[in-house]
């Protein structure tokens, strides 16, 4: 999973104990995302219904695509043609791919170059101390709970279709899709070519800047490998600034590895299809490490004891490696008796100026980390499922 750290993505991050590792299965939380779009791209000037001609900053005039949904940001018509990264990756997609090099040339002729993406990649100013609670309240609030109690009565079928599939409980997938996307309120207006070819061609002056221009080259030539598959206009896919797509906020390459049909209509629709979306998350969780065979919580609650011996344990990265008894001999201890044949992690959350919280985790909280590398991101998708199954259930 490559990752980077736009900038508010890495606001984000300042709250997390995983620091600059921000990655995800999309790559970028929505929550990240929203406020990028309302901060940066938010100029509402370009406004085309499909088929139409529009005017982009009063005078350039370029085609609409025609499957395109509605675009009210704006956009520089840049000259991609121009650029000669541009016409080798044309070059590598028409040997290694056989795609129709005249194809191509349309479709960079009409993408444009969207200024608010490469803003958002460049590194954030100093963060704020980490602070669980803070992000918490964020997330784990009334609003998102009752979208979430909507969204689980809506689609009980298909949860426990996927429950019995994959073992992800509902309340897990309940928790991804509500942290990323609030059940698909949030789910990113940028057509994909726009922001991909944008990231992969002009992505800003960072210590990191090759490997994600690399990361979203691939991810351009996997957007256009799925349209093409699906029968899509590649412009029709529409996705948060740095191109993760519908409620759950997948990259394209995640969407080609781990995307499912779950409504069997013939479409991998994760913006429309709430199947598809439940179908999806559960397969990356399960492709990605959860064990269904690990019911019940993936956390609990530990005491830490005072000299510090399960300091070390705290850098064993986003597994579960350690048994309960090498947890206990460091002065790890939890009120729930561990199963003892399992493995686990220490994961602290820290509280900016107030105590630290620790917590014992097991490999199914480790599979959410490779959806978005945070332990706040983890925790709150926990929090939230939970949250939303407690009131569906009063
Ligand atoms: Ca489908």
């Amino acid at each position: 999973m490559k990752s980077f750290v736009p900038l508010l993505a890495a606001l984000a991050m300042a709250f997390s104990p995983i620091g600059s590792a921000a990655a995800s299965a999309k790559d970028v939380p929505a929550h990240s995302k929203t406020k990028a779009s309302k901060a940066k791209a938010g100029k509402t000037k370009a406004k085309a219904k499909p088929g139409k001609r529009i005017a982009i900053k009063s005078t350039r005039v370029i085609k609409a695509a025609p499957a395109a949904a509605v675009i009210d940001y704006d956009g520089e018509h840049s000259n991609f043609l121009e650029w000669q990264a541009v016409r080798e990756f044309i070059e590598e997609m028409v040997a290694q791919h056989g795609f129709e090099r005249s194809e191509l040339e349309s479709l960079f002729g009409q993408a444009r170059f969207i200024d608010s993406a490469v803003q958002l990649m460049k590194p954030a100013p100093p963060g704020k101390p980490k602070n669980w609670q803070a992000y918490r309240d964020r997330f784990i609030e009334p609003i998102r709970i009752r979208a979430g109690v909507r969204f689980w009565n809506e689609n009980a079928q298909a949860l426990a279709r996927a429950e019995a599939a994959y073992g992800v409980p509902a309340e897990i997938i309940v928790g991804i899709i509500g942290i990323e996307t609030i059940y698909g309120r949030d789910t990113g207006k940028f057509r994909v070519p726009d922001t991909l070819a944008t990231l992969a061609f002009a992505y800003p002056e960072t210590p990191n800047r090759a490997s994600r221009m690399a990361f979203f080259r691939s991810e351009l030539a996997n957007t256009l490998l799925f349209a093409r598959e699906h029968k899509l206009d590649p412009f029709s896919l529409l996705g948060s600034f740095a191109g993760a797509v519908g409620m759950p906020q997948f990259m394209p390459g995640n969407i080609l590895k781990f995307g499912v049909d779950f409504d069997k209509d013939g479409q991998i629709d994760l913006r429309n299809s709430s199947e598809d979306a439940i179908g999806s998350v559960a397969n990356f969780l399960i492709q990605h490490g959860w064990n269904p065979e690990h019911r019940g919580s993936p956390v609990f609650a530990a005491d830490v004891s005072p000299n510090q011996a399960w300091e070390p344990l705290l850098e064993r990265g986003l597994a579960a490696t350690l048994r309960p008894e090498e947890l206990r001999a460091a002065g790890v201890t939890t009120a729930t008796s561990l199963p003892s044949e399992r493995l686990y992690g220490l994961v602290d959350l820290q509280n900016g100026a107030e105590a630290t919280e620790y917590w014992v985790a097991n490999d199914n909280f480790f599979a959410i980390t490779k959806y978005n590398r945070s332990y706040f991101y983890a925790m709150s998708v926990i929090e939230l499922g939970r949250a939303a199954g407690a009131a569906r259930a009063e």
